[in-house]
C-alpha cells in the first residue's frame, strides 16, 4: 500500500569541505537552523554528521550528545546519527556513536568502494551495530550501497532477529562511484529484492550527485520514500550549486505532492518506523 512520503534530510555528510561549499551547515547553530527550516518544509527525519571547530568531520562524543539534545529541544524531527562517519573513522568510534542515544542510527550493510576510498563495513562490525541497537532501543536505518547489501541484511535479520520496534527500513544510497548505479532500473531491481525481507519493509532512496533527480522520481513512483540533502548532492541543476538544504527539501516536497504522496509529519513517520 502506498502511503505519504517520509522525507529525510541529510544536511552535511563527511565528504564536502566548508571552504568549497560555504552553504554547508557545519556548526551546531547552522545545523539547528537548517533542521528547523527543513522540518517546517516537510522533513521528518534528520541524518546527522557533525563537524569540529575547524569544520572537519568528527565523532566526538560530547558534540554528538549536545547535538542530539539540541535537535530534540528545538524540533520534532526523528534524530538519526550516522555511524558511517568518514571513511577514515575507526570502528570503535563509529560504535560509540550509539552512546549518544539517538532515535535512529545508520547501519551500512557491507563494504563498498567509495570513489578512490573504501567504505569498510565488516560483517562482525555490522552484527555489533545491529545487536547494540536492539539492546538500546535505537531504530536502525540499513544503508544499502549495493545489491549484495540486501542479501547481507536478509542474513543479518535471519541470524539476529528484527530491529527494535520490529519494522525494517532501508535506504538505497545510489550512484556512489563504486556502488550501485543511480537509475530507475537499479532501483526497481533493489525493490524486487525487498521481497526476501520481512513483510512491510520500507525503503527510502537517495541518488548521489547527478543521479539525485532520476532516483527521486523513480523512488516516488515505486512507492518509496526520499532522502535529500547536501550530504548527497551540492549541485541543484547543471551549473547551479545548491543554495541550501531547504532548497533540496522544498523540491522533494513539491515532487511528493505532485505524486499525491504528501510528506509524512514526524508523528506519522514515527508510526511508520516503529520509533
Ligand atoms: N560518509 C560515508 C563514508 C552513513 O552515514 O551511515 C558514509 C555514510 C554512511 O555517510
Ligand atoms: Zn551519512
Amino acid at each position: 500500500m502506498t502511503t505519504g512520503t517520509l522525507i529525510t534530510v541529510a544536511p552535511t555528510g563527511a565528504e564536502s569541505a566548508k571552504t568549497e561549499v560555504p552553504a554547508l551547515p557545519v556548526t551546531l547553530d547552522e545545523l539547528l537552523l537548517t533542521a528547523k527550516e527543513c522540518a517546517a518544509l516537510g522533513a521528518a527525519v534528520i541524518h546527522v554528521h557533525i563537524r569540529d571547530h575547524e569544520a572537519r568531520p568528527t565523532l566526538d562524543q560530547g558534540r554528538l550528545r549536545e547535538t542530539v539534545a539540541a535537535l530534540r529541544e528545538s524540533t520534532d524531527l526523528i534524530v538519526q546519527l550516522s555511524t558511517g562517519g568518514a571513511v577514515t573513522d575507526p570502528e570503535a568510534d563509529r560504535l560509540a556513536v550509539l552512546d549518544a542515544a539517538p532515535d535512529m542510527a545508520s547501519c551500512t550493510m557491507g563494504t563498498v568502494n567509495f570513489g578512490d576510498d573504501v567504505f569498510l563495513n565488516r560483517w562482525e562490525f555490522i552484527v555489533e551495530l545491529h545487536t547494540r541497537m536492539q539492546e538500546r532501543g535505537i531504530v536502525p536505518e540499513y544503508e544499502i550501497f549495493d545489491l549484495g547489501h540486501l542479501a547481507a541484511l536478509q542474513r543479518l535479520l535471519g541470524k539476529y532477529g528484527l530491529p527494535h520496534g520490529g519494522h525494517v527500513h532501508v535506504d538505497f544510497v545510489m550512484g556512489v562511484p563504486g556502488g550501485m548505479p543511480g537509475n530507475a532500473a537499479t532501483l526497481v531491481a533493489a525493490q524486487q529484492m525487498l521481497r526476501d525481507l520481512p513483510e512491510g519493509t520500507t525503503f527510502s532512496a537517495t541518488g548521489i550527485g547527478r543521479t539525485t533527480i532520476p532516483v527521486m522520481l523513480a523512488a516516488l513512483s515505486a512507492g518509496g520514500h526520499l532522502r535529500v540533502g547536501m550530504e548527497d548532492t551540492v549541485t541543484y541543476a547543471k551549473g547551479r550549486p545548491v543554495e541550501s538544504n531547504m532548497q533540496l527539501v522544498a523540491r522533494a516536497v513539491s515532487l511528493a505532492q505532485l505524486a499525491q504522496r504528501p510528506p509524512l509529519n514526524p508523528g506519522e513517520a514515527r508510526q511508520l518506523l516503529g520509533r
